[in-house]
């Protein structure tokens, strides 16, 4: 097959950018789309109100519009090598709408297991345009990942959730990514935690930059779950998860006991948000910052507020003196999941096109 590659190592994806600290070969047939590379976005409004220094990590601009890109090359890449013709997955929405697109570009096919009626608009739509097998079950998350571990074990489909340790190893580029952009590692690091793969994943990036010299010092992980929804936090699983944060809607998380040792050994913590505090600091960073997100990464926001405002935080930074930097992950764009936004908007009713109506509609 004919291929083309350009000289620098910008754009060319997270494997071609930190392939001394993944599992590849130079025989290794890379399948990328370009994933990784995200800004990492000084925010003045949110330092402002919250008095400390804070920075974005946008993972909704990867190219299925989630942090799930950069595991998902990686272990494609590793399953194509592998022989695998088919994938599978169980998600929430991000996960299969990434395992689609890199499924057709490896030219392999994928079967994604979704709870039926759980899945956001834009994430399903996104399947079905990647060309993905999808089936709905009658089920939550925790049961479509059960049937992914009996029909990955039976044989000829190739598990891509974040069980599969290459997609953990994929995910740990984003702190690679923060340490490079920052010159060290930040002191806390806040994110949404479902499935708990992705703290697991910054934690065992983090490390390793900072056992190789790179960065001086390792960020507190502090981690959000939603509160109908939050098994680490109550530290038992939730057989009937609900939150309107769909994308962390999981009872059972794969990665518990990697999520618990990231949290106890960076000294960290894992809270709790309400449905109410996701959907209001998803507003308010679309509203003062121009970040769109989905309220499954509003979580982080909604956590960074409890920290600062909250005297019943389980990380309160009102003890913490000076200054410090704080790196909030967002991990999915807003457009992926409209249906609440939908709900808020108000009609929109048409005027005359002339300057004195357009005028009057908007009160000037
Ligand atoms: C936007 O797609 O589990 O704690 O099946 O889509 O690593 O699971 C998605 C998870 C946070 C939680 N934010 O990350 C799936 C899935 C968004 C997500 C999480 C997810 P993990």
């Amino acid at each position: 097959m004919h291929t083309e590659r350009t000289t620098s190592k910008f754009g060319r994806g997270v494997i071609e950018h930190y392939r001394e600290y993944l599992p590849v070969a130079e025989s290794t047939a890379v399948i990328s789309l370009s994933e990784g590379d995200t800004p990492l976005v000084f925010c003045p409004q949110l330092s402002k109100r919250v008095g400390r220094v804070v920075f974005v990590k946008n993972e909704g601009v990867n190219p299925t519009g989630s942090f799930k890109d950069r595991g998902m090359t990686l272990a494609v890449s590793k399953a194509k090598e592998r022989g695998a013709t088919a994938l599978i997955c169980a998600s929430t929405g991000n996960t299969s709408a990434s395992a689609a697109a890199y499924a057709a570009r490896a030219g392999i096919s994928c079967v994604v297991i979704l709870p039926a009626g759980k899945i956001a608009t834009g994430k399903l739509l996104q399947a079905f345009a990647y060309g993905a097998k999808i089936v709905a079950i009658d089920g939550n998350f925790d049961d479509a990942l059960r049937l992914v571990r009996e029909l990955g074990e039976a044989g000829d489909l190739a598990i891509v959730n974040s069980i599969n340790p290459d997609r953990i190893a994929g995910q740990k580029t984003a702190a690679f990514e923060i340490v490079d952009v920052l010159g060290d590692a930040p002191d806390f690091h806040l994110l949404p935690v479902g499935n708990a793969g992705n703290i697991t994943a910054y934690w065992a990036g983090y490390r390793e930059y900072h056992a190789l010299g790179r960065s001086t010092k390792l960020p507190a992980m502090i981690g959000f779950q939603a509160a109908g929804a939050a098994p680490i936090f109550y530290n038992r699983i939730v057989e009937q998860p609900e939150t309107v944060a769909s994308a962390i809607r999981i009872g059972n998380p794969a990665s518990w006991k990697q999520a618990r040792a990231a949290i106890n050994e960076s000294h960290g913590a894992i809270d709790v948000v309400s449905d109410e505090e996701i959907l209001a600091a998803q507003t308010w960073l679309a509203q003062h910052e121009g970040i769109f997100v989905e309220p499954a990464s509003a979580a982080s926001v909604a956590g960074l507020f409890k920290c600062c405002d909250s005297k019943d935080a389980a990380y309160s930074f009102q003890k913490i003196q000076g200054q410090s930097r704080i790196v909030c992950t967002v991990t999915g764009h807003g457009l992926k999941d409209p249906d609440v936004i939908i709900g808020q908007m108000k009609e929109l009713k048409s005027v005359p096109a002339t300057v004195n109506d357009v005028r009057r509609a908007v009160g000037l």
